[in-house]
């Protein structure tokens, strides 16, 4: 199978290539990606056969009529991803994640209709609310907070008018917060563990009490494979972790603890605007297609603060401008005010 992957320089990309390559190693890979900052252009050097990078961008239809050629699945990681980011700039949110999605599904519906699997986050259903026990699936309704997940809101809804109205052979997951190695520094788990390395306070907003469902990054890497072979075209397919849903304080004291640092390195911030809560259920590709987690929030973290500790010249450069992003985003709270 030849398979068109896009923003696989960013985490999750990366970590799907390579879970893919090793699963299915006649398989060839197409990697179209931009190189945005979040991107790392060295992630996947060493992968020497059955592996092709173009930079580009998911926006450029002539390109993609170059790469498409051949291709039978398209898997769409690229995006503008993160949630602060895209309450300073939404417009760039709207133009990758709304019209970079479209411009990909036109693509596939010209070279005869490609296998389409869409990768979306769980922040497209809205927030949970403080107290209550309920968690999203298939059928919740979209409610999406911030422009980021607007915008993906809105690319879910082009994947699916593209599969009823013409066809188009797609699928979608929403997945949960993922954590794990190759995660730009600007996240909460990457930015609380090297700032513990670097003997810097963790910013925690508001009072940590918000709570998301945390997944790590392989796992989220097979449920997709289980949706690519197994899952029936024109679903939807929601992703969680083990029923580890825990508020923000709880993760941060979590990490604290395995890195043998201290809740004195704990800093209360301002809150993040329209700031959600996230609970999954993932009964559907459970009971469907029998994918389960593997790791645990604790096995999983584990993992992830090994990998910082022992790749400190992957991230240094990058958390470098990720700070410089925080400061400025500060001010430009600071002058709304
Ligand atoms: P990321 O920001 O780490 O990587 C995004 C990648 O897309 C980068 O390599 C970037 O260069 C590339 N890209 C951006 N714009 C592009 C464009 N116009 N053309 C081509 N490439 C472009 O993101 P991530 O955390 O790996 O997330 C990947 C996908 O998974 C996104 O669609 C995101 O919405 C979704 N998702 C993420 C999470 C999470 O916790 N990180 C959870 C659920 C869903
Ligand atoms: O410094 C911080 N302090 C803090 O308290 C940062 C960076 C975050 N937070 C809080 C905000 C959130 O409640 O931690 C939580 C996680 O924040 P992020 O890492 O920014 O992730 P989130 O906003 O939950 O979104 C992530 O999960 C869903 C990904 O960035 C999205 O791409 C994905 O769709």
């Amino acid at each position: 199978m030849k398979i068109l992957v896009t923003g696989g320089l960013g985490f999750i990309g990366t970590n799907f290539i390579r879970y893919w390559l090793n699963n299915h190693p006649t398989d060839q890979i197409i990697n179209l990606d931009k190189i945005t900052y979040a991107a790392n252009p060295h992630n996947l050097d060493d992968l020497k056969s059955n592996y092709l990078f173009v930079q580009g961008d998911i926006l450029d239809s002539v390109l993609l009529d170059q790469i498409l050629p051949g291709c039978d699945l398209i898997v769409h990681f690229a995006a503008e991803s993160h949630v602060d980011r895209s309450i300073d700039d939404p417009l760039l949110f709207v133009k990758t994640n709304v019209l970079g999605t479209y411009t990909l599904l036109s693509a596939a519906k010209k070279h005869g209709n490609i296998r389409f699997h869409h990768i979306s986050t769980d922040e497209v259903f809205g927030s949970i609310p403080f107290g209550s026990n309920t968690e999203f699936s298939e059928s919740t309704p979209y409610d999406p907070s911030s422009p980021y997940s607007a915008s993906k809101a809105s690319s879910d809804h082009f994947v699916r008018s593209f599969g009823k109205t013409y066809g188009l052979p797609i699928t979608i997951t929403n997945c949960s917060n993922n954590y794990g190695p190759y995660q730009y520094p600007e996240k909460l788990v990457p930015r609380m563990i090297t700032n513990l390395i670097d003997h810097q306070k963790i910013p925690v907003y508001g009072q940590g009490e918000n709570f998301r469902d945390w997944l790590y990054v392989t796992d989220h890497c097979s449920a997709i494979e289980a949706v690519i072979t197994k899952g029936k075209i024109g679903e939807t397919y929601c992703i969680g972790g083990l029923k580890e849903t825990c508020r923000n304080i709880d993760l941060v004291n979590l990490v604290i603890n395995l890195m043998g640092k201290s809740s004195d390195q704990i800093e209360f911030v301002a809150d993040r605007p329209a700031h959600d809560n996230y609970a999954v259920s993932w009964q559907k590709i459970n009971q469907d297609l029998g994918w389960q987690p593997k790791e645990t929030l604790e096995s999983g973290l584990r993992k992830t603060i090994d990998w910082y500790l022992n790749n400190e010249s992957w991230w240094r450069q990058a958390k470098t401008e990720a700070e410089e992003f925080y400061k400025k985003l500060n001010n430009y709270q600071n002058l709304k005010k």
